[in-house]
């Protein structure tokens, strides 16, 4: 019990007590860990504890998953595969600990945490992403070139109906500009041909800066390009840019400037490679805000729901494919509509 006036976090990384400072450089009434005690960790069954006290989150058997784990996750289950895209720095370690973090505190737009065989990776994310905040740059990705990762998520209620599994895609944002970089090195992207929604990030903060803001445009564009010159786009899948870091897009002075410069970019995106999409949809979110102005995780339930919605009925259904792969040819045509913003 936290004795009167004693200052306390949740977070055992925080020393706000000696330093009298947010960890996670937050202003205090937006810190979810401030002013509550730290929770006791419970091991799960099956679960050894690390021996190396160095080495104390790298708890084995609950890592992210190989394509061929998620593609055993795909075969037995009703699975989506999500894949989150965007040059290094975009947000992707956020988002996917803001999603975690989210989960702690209940449902997400309707939808409840069920099981994860990736408990640790979430954890590790968490932990990335927090010490990213600090740094205030991109975390350290924890993947080597050439591989790909898949956190699990099983949920029930909400969009996510009488239960869903999602496999969250994430790969060392590096990979996507040695992608734009040298096309000859490039890779096929296996989990983005096998997604059913491609999420790219654009980063809110590098549409603030008039030269970044172009390069940010040019890299976008580049990315997607890439991918379809790899053959990773199959035409079935739904494409969302997600504009990253809104609180600062909010508080800038340039803020409509922001928007409609990512508006344009979506338009340029439509244009472009709207033919290789069965839909386009933008949203904003906030990850991990720096102030109190926009509440952490805005925009990730409402990420969430299209990410777990039904893909929309195709006009036409294709005819069989094998059994191993329905999961990832559930769609090649083109569909008008099912708008989600
Ligand atoms: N202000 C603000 N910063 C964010 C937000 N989301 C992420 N960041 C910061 O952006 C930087 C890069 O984030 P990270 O998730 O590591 O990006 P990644 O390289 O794409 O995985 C870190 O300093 C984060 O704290 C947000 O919603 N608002
Ligand atoms: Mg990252």
């Amino acid at each position: 019990m936290a004795e009167d006036g004693e200052v306390i976090c949740a977070n055992r990384e925080c020393r706000i007590s000696e330093t009298g400072r947010c960890v996670e450089g937050l202003e205090l009434e937006v810190c979810p860990h401030y002013g509550r005690e730290p929770e006791v960790e419970e091991i799960a069954d099956g679960e050894a504890e690390t021996s190396d006290p160095g080495a104390g989150l790298a708890l084995p058997g609950a890592d992210t998953l190989t394509l061929e784990q998620a593609s055993q996750v795909l075969r037995r289950s009703d699975a989506r595969v999500i894949a989150i895209i965007g040059p290094k720095g975009a947000g992707k370690t956020s988002l996917i600990a803001s999603l975690y973090d989210l989960f702690q505190e209940g449902d997400v737009g309707g939808a409840e945490y069920a099981r994860s065989e990736t408990l640790h990776a979430f954890e590790l994310a968490c932990h990335d992403a927090r010490a990213a905040s600090r740094r205030g740059e991109p975390d350290m990705e924890r993947t080597g070139h050439g591989e790909v990762r898949f956190y699990h998520l099983d949920l029930a209620g909400g969009a996510a109906g009488d239960g869903l599994t999602l496999l969250l895609g994430d790969r060392a944002g590096e990979e996507y500009r040695s992608a734009v970089d040298d096309a000859a090195e490039l890779s096929p992207f296996p989990e983005i041909r096998r997604a059913d929604t491609v999420t790219v990030l654009v980063d809110g903060q590098r549409l603030q800066d008039a030269g970044a803001r172009h390069n940010l445009r040019s890299e976008i564009v580049m990315i997607l390009q890439a991918l379809l010159d790899g053959g990773a786009l199959r035409g079935g899948q739904r494409l969302v840019l997600a504009l990253t870091k809104m609180d600062v897009v909010q508080a800038s002075p340039h803020r409509d400037r922001a928007e409609t410069n990512f508006m344009g970019l979506a338009a340029q995106v439509e244009r472009v490679f709207g033919g290789s999409f069965r839909q386009v949809e933008t949203c904003m979110i906030a990850a991990s805000p720096k102030t109190a102005a926009v509440k952490r995780g805005t925009g990730v339930a409402e990420m969430l729901t299209f990410w777990a919605s039904p893909a929309a009925m195709p006009a036409i259904v294709q005819p069989a494919v094998a059994p191993s792969l329905r999961a990832f040819a559930r769609l090649t045509i083109k569909h008008e509509g099912g708008n989600n913003d």
